[in-house]
């Protein structure tokens, strides 16, 4: 397996929570290392440029104005096959299907305040990583 870099985003309804330790927990806990993390607060402009693939989406507005609602940890994770590893530790994106032991299922509160992102694939990994972080802030 080769080892992989994912983009990860701890998003508003976790940080409200301060549940944050505990979702890093388990992304530690399942191998993945944190080579870059940052706590900002998104812009609406770059949330929409973010999720811009679900712009047609009807929930879109709502999802950017979520998005927005408070800080954020934008954090790159590396390890063995990381990008598929890190959903299997995220589960589905409604948390009523996610199995049990993942992190939407332990700590989601609905579909869209569902606590963490995760890149779909290397390649958008790849672009979500550029979006938020320079090369030397990257730190393996
Ligand atoms: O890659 P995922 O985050 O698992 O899911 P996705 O890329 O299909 O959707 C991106 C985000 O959009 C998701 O994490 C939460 C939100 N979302 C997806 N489907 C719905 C939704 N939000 C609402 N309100 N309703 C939806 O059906």
């Amino acid at each position: 397996m080769a080892v992989e870099r994912t983009f990860s985003i701890i998003k508003p309804d976790a940080t409200r929570r301060n549940i944050t330790g505990k979702i890093i927990d388990r992304i530690e806990s399942a191998g993945l290392k944190v080579v870059a993390s940052k706590r900002i607060h998104m812009s609406r402009a770059q949330a929409e440029e973010f999720y811009g693939v679900h712009r047609e989406r009807g929930f879109f507005g709502e999802l950017v104005d979520f998005m927005i609602s408070g800080p954020v940890i934008v954090q790159v994770l590396e390890g063995d096959n990381a990008v598929a590893k890190y959903r299997d530790v995220m589960g589905a994106t409604n948390p009523a299907n996610a199995a049990p032991g993942t992190i939407r299922k332990d700590f989601a509160e609905s579909i869209e305040a569902n606590s963490v992102h995760g890149s779909d694939g290397p390649d958008t990994a790849a672009t979500e990583i550029k979006f938020f972080f320079k090369d030397n802030e990257i730190v393996g």
